[in-house]
């Protein structure tokens, strides 16, 4: 991997900051970094190595503000952002030091409503595990729910055919996966990889623009999937669906919502493809199954709630 890395950093509007704080910190187990002047608090999941990847800050409405993606250097990042303004998507940017631990960002918007950026410098922090000799886990991997790391988002809007362009034609991303809308022929989603995940981003068709479906939180076993929906139950956390596992991608699942309506997945599991591998197709009559291999059903919150 040489150019777009992984998705980086998300930044969520929420309700009340120190409820929400609790939440991320000692139910879903992230770990706490850093506040700054402009009142945002940054967390990462306890196995990320750098500053943050998760970032929460006040607001009247739920939501996401913007999503990053670390790419591999300062020459990747000018020459992403040249192949960007030359494909016709004004850029602009955004100091060093305007999100803690962070330099540049590259920010665009897509046409879907989303603000996306690309930024190739974050401070590495490390995983609480020394580089040589490292144990398994530590104290901060026990915490919570405790995922593994921050894995991709799904995102809703308009005009998704518009952003498959960009990220397979300027970012160098993949089609993983799709599901064909009722007539055998519009992308009504879409699951991208830059990566050899079964994906870092994916997109559904959705009048709205800019609308956020879930964060997605990697675990590293079934069990601490299961283990994740104890514990949010313990905490009466409010789930939307699962445990389960999709056809689409086959990631074994759990859906819930933070206090703010924010919903998150807590996931393991999904195959691993390279970019030469053909699309998977999901048509509409069995997207259920897609959606929901076990229960084949097409639950009606899960499409239709987002911040
Ligand atoms: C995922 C995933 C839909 C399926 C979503 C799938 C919208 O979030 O992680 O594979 O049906
Ligand atoms: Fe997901």
């Amino acid at each position: 991997m040489t150019g777009v890395l992984r998705p980086g950093h998300v930044q969520i509007r929420v309700f009340d900051l120190e409820e929400s704080v609790r939440f991320y910190r000692d139910v879903l187990g992230l770990v706490e970094t850093g506040r700054d002047d402009k009142g945002r608090v940054y967390f990462k999941c306890w196995d990320e190595r750098d500053h943050n990847s998760y970032i929460i800050r006040q607001a009247e409405e739920a939501g996401i503000d913007f999503f990053g993606f670390k790419v591999l250097n300062v020459e990747t990042l000018d020459k992403l952002e040249a192949d960007l303004n030359e494909y016709g998507i004004e850029t602009s940017r955004m100091p060093a030091g305007d999100m803690l631990a962070t330099g540049e960002r590259v920010r665009f918007t897509l046409p879907t409503g989303h603000i996306m950026e690309l930024y190739a410098e974050k401070s590495a922090v490390g995983n609480g595990l020394t580089n040589a000799n490292p144990g398994p886990w530590n104290a901060a991997s026990e915490h919570g729910i405790a995922p593994v790391r921050l894995d991709h988002m799904l995102l809703y809007g308009p005009n998704v055919a518009a952003n498959k362009k960009i990220f397979e034609e300027v970012l160098g991303f993949f089609l993983v996966e799709r599901v064909l809308a009722e007539d055998g022929e519009f992308e009504a989603a879409l699951w991208l990889s830059c990566s050899h995940k079964v994906h870092d981003i994916a997109f559904v068709e959705h009048p709205e623009p800019g609308k956020l479906h879930h964060c997605s939180f990697l675990m590293e076993s079934w069990e601490k999937v299961l283990r994740a929906g104890d514990i949010m139950s313990m905490n009466e956390v409010s789930v939307d669906i699962g445990p389960t596992r999709h056809g689409i991608t086959r990631g074994c699942t759990i859906y819930a919502w933070d206090p703010s309506g924010n919903r998150f997945e807590t996931f393991m599991g999904g195959y691993q493809p390279y970019p030469d591998y053909e699309t998977i197709t999901w048509d509409w009559d069995h997207f259920p199954q897609g959606l929901d291999y076990p229960q084949r059903k097409l639950h009606e919150s899960f499409l239709t709630i987002v911040t």
